[in-house]
């Protein structure tokens, strides 16, 4: 007899992104701890862009600027466990939360998942500001440039939109 469940996944796209401490391992242990979490499965990562902070009230160029890249994965979670689960990743990472768009070790946010458009307490999908950021687009753009973004159409002319301008810093395979 096979012993093998079945499992359904969806597929979902996550953002990352640090501005604090060794940024570029970090996203790389985090993108690990993703792909062991139990129902999910890296498909892909973008290479590392280094950007510049984004605070409410625009650039700023006196934050550190961030390490941010994009992965692809399927998940067995539904949305909301697969946040739970992108939270104590973040926690474990010692994410700690002060100021809105406060420098962080570790940010882990779901851009989109399985297409769903719905908005509640905790989450929102897709990603309410992903439409217009550059460090999200960009990225995703290099690993998936035909993407749709629910409820805004395709990513290339989004990413074309864009003001800032994000750096490529590391190859995924570096
Ligand atoms: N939440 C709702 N929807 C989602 C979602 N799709 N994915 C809720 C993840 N979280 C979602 O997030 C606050 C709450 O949003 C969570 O508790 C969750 O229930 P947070 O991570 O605690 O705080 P935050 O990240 O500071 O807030 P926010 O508003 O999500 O910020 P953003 O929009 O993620 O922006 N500049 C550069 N260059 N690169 C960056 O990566 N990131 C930010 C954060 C600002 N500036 C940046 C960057
Ligand atoms: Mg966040």
């Amino acid at each position: 007899m096979r012993r093998e469940k079945l499992r359904v996944t969806l597929p979902a796209v996550i953002a990352l992104g640090s501005n604090l401490g060794d940024r570029e391992a970090t996203l790389r242990q985090a993108i690990a701890e993703i792909d062991q979490l139990d129902g999910v499965v890296v498909d892909e990562a973008s290479s590392f862009y280094e950007t510049d902070a984004v605070k409410p009230d625009g650039i700023d160029l006196s934050a550190p600027a961030y390490i941010n890249a994009v992965i692809l994965v399927r998940s067995a979670l539904n949305p909301h466990e697969l946040l739970e689960a992108l939270q104590r990743i973040e926690q474990a990472h010692d994410r700690v939360r002060v100021e809105r768009w406060g420098d962080r070790t570790l940010d882990l946010d779901i851009v989109t998942f399985a297409g769903l458009e719905q908005h509640d307490d905790t989450l929102t999908l897709p990603h309410p500001r992903a439409y217009e950021r550059a460090f999200v687009l960009a990225p995703w753009h290099e690993i998936e440039p035909r993407a749709e973004l629910p409820g805004h159409g395709p990513i290339a002319p989004l990413l074309a939109a864009t003001y800032e301008s994000p750096r490529l810093f590391a190859r995924w395979s570096s």
